[in-house]
């Protein structure tokens, strides 16, 4: 039986859809190769590191991108994010993400971040999130990015907690498969229709979610909370 003594986070949607921010920098850096992105390409790029995001859109638009390139490009679109998020307000926050987070730190659980986004801090400064995480690790912290668990393994040894004794909140194929990678539990968060594989339990988002009812659901009555 598990007991869960951590919470570590996802941030891009599942605590804020900055997904949108990224599919449109992409999009606009894809359009000058003449290439229309859709949302469904930007599916491929969710919870995927910059980098390997331009190798994903090499391939994509048929380009084979030299390394200088590839690094001035994602740098073009990376700069497009940033005007885009420094727009971003506090109601773009997921509904019901804040209470749901003060009801672990309440009960006495550990909080983590864990993005690959090398922006997570800005985004988190942005819409003054810093104050729920005890720790946060993101892009910048680690060399592998999702489904390599680095980024998870690091939250739950930042955070003093066996890894087997955090519950991980993803919304990406790569993120569910790093946290599995990890030996955690992982709530996959999204819509009935996304099909996430290997989520312990699927939720459509942290609005009226209960946060012993989800450890009863998960069969975790051993709980350090
Ligand atoms: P950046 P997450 C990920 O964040 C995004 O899902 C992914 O689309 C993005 O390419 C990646 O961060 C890197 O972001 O370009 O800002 O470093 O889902 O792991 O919170
Ligand atoms: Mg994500």
């Amino acid at each position: 039986m598990y007991d869960i003594e951590a919470y570590i986070f996802d941030l891009d949607g599942v605590v804020v859809n900055t997904a949108k921010y990224h599919y449109l920098a992409w999009k606009r850096l894809a359009a000058e190769f003449g290439y229309d992105f859709t949302e469904e390409d930007n599916e491929q790029f969710k919870g995927v590191s910059r980098m390997a995001c331009m190798d994903i859109l090499a391939v994509m638009t048929g380009r084979y991108f030299k390394d200088e390139e590839k690094i001035q490009l994602a740098d073009r679109k990376n700069n497009w994010y940033i005007e885009y998020i420094g727009k971003m307000q506090k109601d773009e926050v997921l509904p019901g993400f804040v209470d749901f987070i003060t009801e672990i730190r309440i009960a006495g659980g550990r909080t983590a971040l864990a993005s690959a986004s090398k922006n997570a801090a800005l985004v988190l400064e942005r819409l003054e999130l810093g104050q729920y995480f005890d720790q946060v690790v993101d892009g910048n912290d680690v060399q592998k990015s999702k489904p390599d668990p680095q980024v998870f393994l690091l939250a739950a040894k930042r955070l003093e907690v066996e890894e087997q004794k955090c519950l991980v909140f993803e919304d990406a194929q790569a993120g569910i498969d790093a946290a599995k990678s990890a030996n955690m539990l992982v709530v996959g968060i999204g819509k009935p229709d996304i099909q996430l594989k290997g989520a312990d339990i699927m939720k459509p988002g942290f609005d009226g979610l209960v946060l012993y009812q989800l450890l009863r659901e998960l069969n975790i009555t051993d709980v350090a909370v």
